[in-house]
């Protein structure tokens, strides 16, 4: 019995260990959330040789009641990461570089193949990680960071 006080006295240490980190953890926590976006199936699509771009799927839900702009998408250790939109143009398929990708009040808009997008450039095609960390960043400055799901199916070039 003699060992309790000693525990109790290490508890109570421990205790205040863990209050003083509360604070410095938040504004991770904040990061990670943006009201009124709900960030869904994220999906990082490694390339299927070193050169090519990958690309970045996700759904993107404004439950807000104002519209919202996606500006940019950030990969850390890629060269950079450019927003998208695939056409079709006389049969053939093609993708032009677009500023930004409007998420209107209350509507869904999804980053798939064919269609709006994220391409990828400068990435490991060996990247054996089962996801990657992407932050989204809006036109109004907001940022989101999210888990991504690495995916290697070998049609990243769309
Ligand atoms: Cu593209």
């Amino acid at each position: 019995m003699r060992w309790t006080p000693l525990f109790l006295g290490l508890a109570l240490l421990a205790g205040c260990d863990s209050a003083t980190e509360q604070p410095t953890a938040e504004p991770i926590e904040g990061m990670d959330a943006k009201a009124g976006i709900t960030v869904s199936d994220a999906r990082l699509v490694l390339p299927v040789v070193d050169g090519r771009p990958g690309a970045i799927y996700l759904t993107l839900a404004n439950t807000s009641d104002k519209e919202t702009e996606l500006a940019a998408i950030y990969l850390d250790g890629a060269d950079r990461v450019e927003l998208h939109e695939s056409k079709m143009d006389n049969g053939v398929m093609t993708m032009e570089t677009v500023d930004g990708i409007a998420i209107p009040a209350g509507q869904t808009v999804a980053l798939e193949q064919g269609g709006l997008h994220a391409m990828v450039f400068g990435i490991d095609p060996a990247d054996e990680s089962a996801t990657r960390e992407i932050t989204l960043t809006f036109a109004d400055g907001d940022k989101t960071s999210l888990d991504a799901k690495v995916e290697r199916v070998g049609e990243a070039a769309n």
